[in-house]
């Protein structure tokens, strides 16, 4: 039993619900040591929402908009952290979503799929095939999904699938807490967020922006630069830890 008055509440609280998720099969093992590289990097960071993050999530939420075919990517440990928050993203952008995973088995994708559609997501199904040129199994896609897709979303993704997503001329957003990551270095666009703060600001965005907003965000961005300023964030904020 965790006590609520623990100052740790909320991330105890996160990881006992993440546990459970690994242990009926939602999130792999290593999803938990991956979540815990994310606790660590949101402890630098502060565990709130940086400046460069929130201007990242606004560029964000208007290249789903102006996207034809946009696809949220999700693995086990989005799944566990977010479902609702996805079935609000894609209620605001008409995104599809899909299942990808790199641990995968046909068992997690049914299990990671009936917990999104249990909280109102709508799943794409299909063949998945071997579309992207990667040994692991993130090759493995939907032909109508992120085969097709113009912007895909990759919350917590590993490197290399996002480089060969950019390679084939996509717009990928990835959301990651590392801004030092291949994934975070590679993507078009990267948040420098948790996703559980992530998704639902973006999905709050999709309804609110602009047209005009819309134009200017999805063509004034630079990355590096996005990913500087959150490195001066972080270390503007370790400079003033003791003071
Ligand atoms: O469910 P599967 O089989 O597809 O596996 C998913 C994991 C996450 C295990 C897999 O994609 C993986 O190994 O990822 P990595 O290479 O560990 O990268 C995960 C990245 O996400 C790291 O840079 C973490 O800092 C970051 N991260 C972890 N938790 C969060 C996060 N970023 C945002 N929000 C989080 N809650």
């Amino acid at each position: 039993m965790i006590p609520q008055d623990h100052p740790r509440y909320r991330s105890l609280m996160v990881r006992e619900h993440l546990a459970r998720c690994a242990a009926e099969g939602i999130l792999s093992l290593e999803g938990l040591t991956a979540h815990g590289r994310g606790e660590a990097f949101d402890y630098l960071i502060g565990e709130r929402t940086m400046e460069s993050a929130l201007l990242a999530e606004k560029t964000a939420a208007a290249l789903l908009i102006l996207a034809r075919r946009p696809v949220i990517s999700v693995n086990g440990n989005t799944a566990a952290l977010a479902a609702g928050s996805i079935a609000l993203l894609q209620n605001a952008s008409n995104a599809a979503v899909e299942v990808n995973l790199f641990h995968r088995t046909e068992e997690r994708v049914r299990k990671i799929t009936a917990l999104l559609e249990d909280h109102g997501v709508q799943v794409l199904k299909g063949e998945a095939e071997r579309l992207l040129p990667l040994t692991h199994d993130r090759a493995l896609c939907l032909p109508g999904g992120i085969g097709s897709a113009d912007v895909v979303l990759v919350p917590l993704e590993d490197g290399d699938r996002c480089q060969a997503l950019v390679n084939m001329g996509k717009t990928v957003i990835a959301i990651d807490l590392n801004p030092l990551s291949r994934t975070a270095m590679t993507a078009t666009l990267t948040i420098v967020d948790e996703v559980t703060r992530a998704l639902p600001r973006m999905g709050r965005f999709c309804r609110d922006l602009t047209k005009e907003e819309i134009q200017v965000l999805a063509t004034g961005y630079d990355n590096r630069e996005l990913l500087r300023s959150a490195i001066r964030e972080i270390r503007s904020r370790l400079d003033h830890a003791l003071d």
